[in-house]
């Protein structure tokens, strides 16, 4: 089965220029703090090459494999890229071709590709049922040319080309290069680059970087999206070196305390510290807690965002451990009372983060339960960011919760209904019309046999993004 997508045209006059080598890299951060950030996207705006940073925030285009570029009569520049099992063919003409798998032995393994493939950029996905193990041979036959590729499969990445041979004359070939730059087949003479480096990460705000050359390094600072603590937002910074003012001692059960102290601040010289909390059994009900309560001004509105940095160590607690929520009156409701109210949580479970919708507690359950995952951070500060969406436009319940980690979106391959005893149905998510009520410090709800220490600092609430600045 063969899937085609044109996905963009080149401009004719990129094309009508012989290729260039690439070698760009460099790594990405974030501008508020200095963190590396992973999965950024990076890519060359006029030829769709891209490349994506990793956890150390690097990024490398043009040094892969897999970026062959030749010409010829019939068609024009060429060049093929292999990303996360989508072949990326650039052609510089309108041209007959054919795009094939083979075995060593040359034997025929899958199609990819007959037909005429239009100038411009196109992705195909790779034929399904590739052999998971063997290297294979792409082979591409066009107009009187020939290339060919090794394919070395990988479950990681979708498999790497190799450019082997770009004319089928046994010899290897030696450019790794994309079309784009310009240069005179006349002269010989390197003319000036204009391209433009586009790196892009969901919350921060698009960095776009004018090219003169196709090497070089280039290391990138990301400006968080989002307002910071402008007006209208709630913040606390816990620098009065004290539990600040509104906030009041909520829930205290087990051993640890909660104070605000000089022993880790995120940023100036004080944070909310969860010291030593310790107390019950994993596994069993029951477990410390060490929180504190905020009633919202009234009219904050059904949607409520957040931000804190969390430091958690020495080690990832198994049981549910609630970090932030926010809870609001039931639908035709007035009553502000804690145990009457809605609510929204942010959390960590089997040491991974987690997002809850509660009814109103006690009990607070049957309750709806997304787990990602990813490991909650240990040892380091986090960026924690959550929408709790009350209102969700129309749709005639609540918006589950999302919720970010450094910037990137967590999503919930666990999802799951909890009730106890078990068996409920999942609870109907009622519509906000205001937040009342905020609750932080750290409290679980089974056993936590090793004494743990949470450090929390710039907690921010307001009703739009508030980001990691
Ligand atoms: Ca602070």
């Amino acid at each position: 089965m063969i899937r085609h997508i044109l996905i963009s045209v080149f401009g004719a006059a990129a094309l009508s220029c012989l290729a260039q080598g690439v070698g760009l890299s460099g790594t990405v951060t974030n501008k508020a703090n200095g963190q590396k950030l992973q999965g950024v996207t990076v890519a060359l705006a006029k030829t769709g090459l891209s490349d994506t940073t990793d956890s150390l925030g690097a990024y490398r285009l043009g040094s892969a494999t897999g970026i062959l570029s030749y010409r010829s009569g019939g068609l024009g520049a060429v060049s093929l890229d292999l990303r996360d099992r989508i072949l990326w063919i650039h052609s510089g003409a309108d041209a007959s071709m054919r795009i094939a798998f083979f075995d060593l032995r040359g034997t025929l393994v899958a199609r990819v590709f007959q037909g005429r493939m239009g100038q411009g950029t196109h992705a195909v996905t790779l034929p399904p049922g590739l052999p998971a193990a063997d290297m294979l041979l792409l082979r591409l036959d066009g107009e009187g040319l020939r290339a060919v590729y090794k394919y070395i499969p990988s479950a990681l990445s979708g498999g790497a080309l190799i450019a082997m041979d770009r004319d089928g004359d046994g010899a290897a070939s030696r450019s790794a290069a994309v079309p784009g730059a310009a240069k005179s087949a006349s002269s010989g003479t390197v003319a000036a680059v204009a391209d433009t480096l586009r790196v892009r990460r969901s919350g921060y705000k698009t960095v776009e970087l004018p090219l003169d050359s196709y090497t070089g390094v280039h290391d990138i600072a990301m400006e968080p999206e989002g307002t910071g603590c402008v007006a209208g937002t709630l913040c606390w910074d816990f620098e009065e070196g004290r539990i600040p003012d509104g906030w009041t001692v909520y829930r205290t059960e087990f051993t640890g305390t909660l104070l605000v102290d000089g022993s880790k601040p995120h940023k100036g010289a004080f944070a909310l510290h969860a010291k030593d909390l310790l107390g019950g059994k994993e596994g069993n009900q029951g477990g410390p807690k060490r929180t504190l309560k905020y009633a919202l001004p009234a009219g904050f509105g059904p949607v409520l965002w957040g931000r804190v940095y969390v430091y958690t160590s020495p080690a990832r607690p198994v049981s549910h451990a609630g970090l932030f929520n926010a809870r609001y009156p039931r639908p035709g409701s007035a009553s502000t009372a804690v145990n009457t109210l809605d609510w929204y949580e942010f959390a960590t479970y089997q040491q991974t983060y987690m997002g809850v919708w509660h009814p109103p507690e006690p009990p607070g359950f049957p309750e709806w339960v997304l787990q990602s995952d990813k490991q909650l951070v240990l040892d380091d500060w986090a960026c924690l960011e959550w929408e709790f969406d009350g209102a969700n436009g129309t749709d005639p319940e609540a918006a589950d919760p999302r919720v970010w980690v450094d910037g990137l979106e967590l999503s919930w391959p666990t999802k799951f209904t909890f009730s106890d005893p078990a068996g409920a149905a999942k609870p109907k998510l009622e519509k906000a019309k205001d937040f009342t009520f905020l609750e932080t410090g750290v409290y679980l709800y089974q056993g936590l046999s090793l004494a743990t220490n949470w450090w929390i600092d710039d907690l921010a609430v307001g009703s739009r993004r508030i980001g990691c600045n």
